[in-house]
């Protein structure tokens, strides 16, 4: 078993009921969620979208990578994702941010997520879930958090 840790957002429907089904499914797949962050609100990146909701989990899988991204890929088009723009308004989207510590560049997949370093709405459900040093990248969520700053990230009161 390996423990993966995924991001999900969503920013089209009803998110945080698209944020728990995505958990749901998760599970129904046969991963173990052994942590969950909060839920957080976040301004979208490009802002030219509905804001989204992001959390983060972490969890077991004795699932290969690219059977997990190809897990992923099934649970976004169940809950209604079709193919858009990228980085464009969607119900769910769920990215493998890192893999145990390995570090992975094809090309379907790149492992730890490319963008994590940059993006409070990444970095900050991590820093719930992920006090040690995160795998590769060797600082934690909440050194490079501090690094992005925290604007356009706001905790709700919600839980996944
Ligand atoms: N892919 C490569 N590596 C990975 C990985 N580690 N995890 C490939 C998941 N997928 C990975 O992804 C496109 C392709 O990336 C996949 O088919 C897979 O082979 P996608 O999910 O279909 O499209 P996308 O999500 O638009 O692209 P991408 O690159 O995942 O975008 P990002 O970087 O996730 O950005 N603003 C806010 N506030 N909150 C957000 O959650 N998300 C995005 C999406 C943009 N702005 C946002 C948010
Ligand atoms: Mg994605």
């Amino acid at each position: 078993m390996t423990k993966a840790v995924l991001a999900l957002g969503s920013n089209l429907g009803d998110r945080l009921a698209n944020l728990r089904a995505a958990v749901s499914m998760l599970e129904e797949a046969g991963l173990e969620v052994i942590a969950k962050s909060e839920v957080w609100e976040t301004a979208p990146v490009p802002a030219d979208q509905p804001p989204y909701l992001n959390a983060a989990v972490v969890a077991e899988t004795g699932l290969e990578p690219l059977d997990l991204l190809r897990e992923l890929k099934r649970i976004e088009h169940d809950l209604g994702r079709r193919e858009g723009t990228r980085w464009g308004p969607r119900p769910i989207d769920l990215d493998i941010l890192f893999y145990g510590d390995l570090a992975l560049n094809s090309e379907t997949l790149t492992i730890p997520h490319p963008r994590i370093a940059e993006r409070a709405f990444v970095l900050a459900p991590l820093t719930d879930i992920i006090d040690e040093p995160l795998p590769v990248l060797g600082k934690t969520a909440a050194e490079l958090l501090e690094a992005v700053g925290l604007e356009g990230a706001w905790r709700t009161r919600e839980r996944l």
